[in-house]
């Protein structure tokens, strides 16, 4: 099959299918300007993730692991979804319109899907806007810019942490339940921009597969996923999303 051919092959699934799942990562905000975490230009080039995204690194100097936090909600803050955040919120509302089912996994902490208007969205590794109390696990959203340090809660005024799902911690039980029950119920899983590298995540693509998915990737180069999945397209997500989903 040819490249057009398959993509439009591609487009007839997508446009044809009622249950969707879709796998995001840094990639699809990439186009944002949002930096990525591996490549040239990610995050994991300048920063060590121990020193940063770890309860001990945490534990070990707060006021480090904030400072780092408060330069990503400012570069974040200035950023705004691209055509491929809204691409994906166009395609859940059309499945709602059909009476089809649509969720949106994504190991992004952005929030971007969700200014894009996206709403049956898990953000797995959770969300750089939210705080959690580290006594009482108080959730809060806070939207400030720069975030005066060191916060505290304002239940219980101990010391208030990112809500984020750093390296060596378990995911919210809820959020993979919502996950693994996407994974089994799709026709077709979407995944798009991820470095493939980071379980959870890393294990999904073999998880909707086993449970008859059909499984595309979009991304700027070939993944580990690219060998597991029935169809892979390199390029930027802001071009190849909508294209795939007008
Ligand atoms: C474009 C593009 C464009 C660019 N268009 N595409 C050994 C074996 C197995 C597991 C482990 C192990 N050792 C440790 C573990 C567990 C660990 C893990 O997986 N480590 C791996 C590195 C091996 N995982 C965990 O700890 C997780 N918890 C867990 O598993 O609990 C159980 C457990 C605990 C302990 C031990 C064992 C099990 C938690 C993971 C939390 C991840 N957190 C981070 C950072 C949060 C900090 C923050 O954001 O503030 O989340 S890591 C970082 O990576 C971030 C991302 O969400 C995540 C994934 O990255 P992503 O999105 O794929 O980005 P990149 O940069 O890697 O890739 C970008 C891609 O886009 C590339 O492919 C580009 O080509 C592409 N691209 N521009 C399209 N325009
Ligand atoms: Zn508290």
């Amino acid at each position: 099959m040819s490249i057009d051919q398959s993509f439009e092959d591609t487009y007839r699934r997508l446009a044809d299918a009622l249950t969707v799942t879709v796998l995001t990562g840094a990639g699809v905000s990439a186009d944002s300007g949002v930096p990525t975490f591996r490549g040239p230009d990610g995050l994991w080039n300048n920063f060590r993730a121990e020193d940063l995204a770890t309860p001990e690194a945490f534990a070990r100097d707060p006021q480090l692991v904030w400072e780092w936090y408060n330069w990503r909600r400012g570069l974040i803050a200035s950023t705004r979804p691209n055509a491929a955040h809204q691409a994906l919120a166009r395609l859940e509302r059309r499945l709602d319109q059909r009476g089809g089912r649509f969720r949106l996994i994504t190991q992004n902490v952005d929030g971007l899907h969700l200014s894009a208007g996206s709403r049956r969205v898990t953000e797995i590794h959770g969300n750089i806007w939210k705080v959690r109390c580290t006594a009482c696990g108080l959730v809060a959203e806070n939207r400030d810019v720069p975030l005066r340090l060191l916060p505290t809660c304002s239940r219980c005024r101990e010391l208030l942490r990112p809500h984020i799902v750093w390296f060596g911690e378990t995911l919210a039980a809820e959020d993979l339940r919502d996950t693994y029950a996407a994974l089994e119920s799709c026709e077709i899983l979407l995944i798009i921009g991820t470095s493939g590298i980071v379980y959870p995540a890393a294990s999904f693509a073999p998880v909707a597969k086993s449970a008859g998915a059909y499984v595309i990737e979009l991304n700027l180069e070939t993944t580990p996923y690219t060998g597991v999945v029935d169809r892979s397209f390199q390029g930027r997500a802001k071009d190849l999303v909508p294209a795939l989903l007008k």
